[in-house]
């Protein structure tokens, strides 16, 4: 598999943003905001989308979600709120091949999404 770009943010062959890193996550600042607060938080193993995660992966997803959640305390809107968002393929806009949970916050976002 060649590498994501994420993958390539992760051995800091591109720049980013890199706000918070351990052994099995990275979470980096979206170069495209869409809210005042848009984190990406993206495994260091490269899983191109969430249909390709398998049970081995449980934990590692489940760190993802729990570092998301760690990061929107630090930034203060973990009691006004914040959603989480991980897009599967083309319906939903997936871009980057590598599994990443968008952390969104600082404004209210609709529900349903549109
Ligand atoms: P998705 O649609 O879920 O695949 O979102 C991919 C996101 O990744 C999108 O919000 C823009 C962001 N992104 C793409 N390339 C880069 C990059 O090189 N650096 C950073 N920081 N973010 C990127």
């Amino acid at each position: 598999m060649t590498d994501s770009i994420f993958t390539k943010i992760i051995k800091r062959e591109i720049p980013a943003n890199i706000i918070y890193e351990d052994e099995y996550v990275v979470a980096f600042e979206d170069v495209n905001p869409v809210a005042p607060i848009h984190i990406l938080i993206v495994p260091q193993k490269q899983i191109p989308t969430i249909n390709d995660a398998n049970l081995e992966d449980t934990a590692l997803l489940g760190h993802v979600i729990l570092t998301a959640a760690k990061l929107a305390n630090q930034r203060g809107v973990s009691e006004n709120g914040y959603r989480l968002v991980i897009n599967c393929n083309k319906d939903a806009g997936q871009t980057v091949f590598h599994i990443h949970c968008h952390l969104l916050g600082g404004r209210i976002f609709n529900w349903p999404p549109g």
